[in-house]
């Protein structure tokens, strides 16, 4: 990585297997006779709250239990000790990167950790259930959503993802399918820029004819090997 300086790296739920956070596709993406791309709408929401929230309260309590991986550790590592920019854009909304030490993190999903009101747009952190219809410790109001970015809705922070991009050197992405834009677009928007880009995942990503480069294994051992 001689001539490396700046990088920039996508994490997707990969990432998280090892450490027990079931992800989104290699199972079927089932939960309660639901498709996530049916559960995680603002559609969905307006059709059936409870439904909705049931199922992100059950996976914030979920989460909470899990512990950071080797992978985690090894991403945090190298945010400690890399001198050049670094951005872990993760498309997760588990806290395992920071749990494990990373700081430049951004979380473009969103987070499980935190709620968002829909009357004051404040994004207190939540790591209670929702189902109840608590009051959002700002305003008062019973008006609290996960805070989180849903099929349709727009991905947080892509000016400061796009500019990161645009200054890389190296762009990794680890343990995601390529089935989500706009995340699966960046190998795309790198190559076009001339930044190098590496795949790390478990199989072949959709996008993994779109890499300089693509080692498949698990992200445990993966990631380590790769940042030392
Ligand atoms: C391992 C491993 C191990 C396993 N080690 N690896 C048609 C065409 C193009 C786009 C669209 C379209 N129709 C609709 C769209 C847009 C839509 C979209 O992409 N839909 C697709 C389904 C087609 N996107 C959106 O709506 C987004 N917003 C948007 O586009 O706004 C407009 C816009 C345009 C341009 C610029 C900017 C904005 C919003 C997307 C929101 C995604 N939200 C979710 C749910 C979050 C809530 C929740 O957690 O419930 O985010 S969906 C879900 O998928 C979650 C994830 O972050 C995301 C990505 O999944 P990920 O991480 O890749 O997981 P998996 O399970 O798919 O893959 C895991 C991988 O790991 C696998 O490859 C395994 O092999 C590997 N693996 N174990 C290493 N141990």
């Amino acid at each position: 990585m001689s001539s490396i300086r700046n990088i920039v790296i996508l994490t997707g739920a990969g990432v998280s297997a090892e450490s027990g956070i079931d992800t989104f596709r290699d199972g079927g993406g089932l939960w309660e006779q639901h498709r996530v791309e049916d559960v995680a709408t603002p559609e969905a929401f307006a059709r059936d709250p409870d439904l909705v929230l049931r199922f992100y309260d059950m996976r914030r309590e979920a989460i909470q239990t899990k512990q950071p991986n080797a992978a985690h550790r090894a991403l945090a590592k190298l945010d400690a000790e890399w001198e050049g920019d670094l951005l872990i854009v993760t498309q997760n909304v588990d806290d395992l990167h920071e749990r494990a030490g990373a700081k430049r993190v951004l979380h473009m999903h969103g987070e499980h950790l935190n709620a968002w009101c829909m009357a004051c747009d404040e994004r207190p952190r939540w790591t209670g259930p929702l189902i109840d219809r608590p009051a959002c410790p700002e305003c008062g109001e019973a008006a609290l959503r996960p805070d989180i970015v849903w099929f349709g809705e727009m991905p947080y922070r892509m000016d400061e993802i796009f500019a990161a991009l645009e200054e890389a050197d190296l762009f990794v992405s680890i343990g995601t399918s390529g089935a989500v834009y706009p995340a699966a677009g960046f190998v795309r928007n790198a190559r076009e820029l001339g930044v190098e880009t590496l795949e790390l995942n478990l199989e072949p990503s959709q996008g993994t004819g779109w890499f300089d480069e693509a080692r498949h294994g698990p992200a445990s051992a993966l990631v380590p090997a790769w940042v030392e």
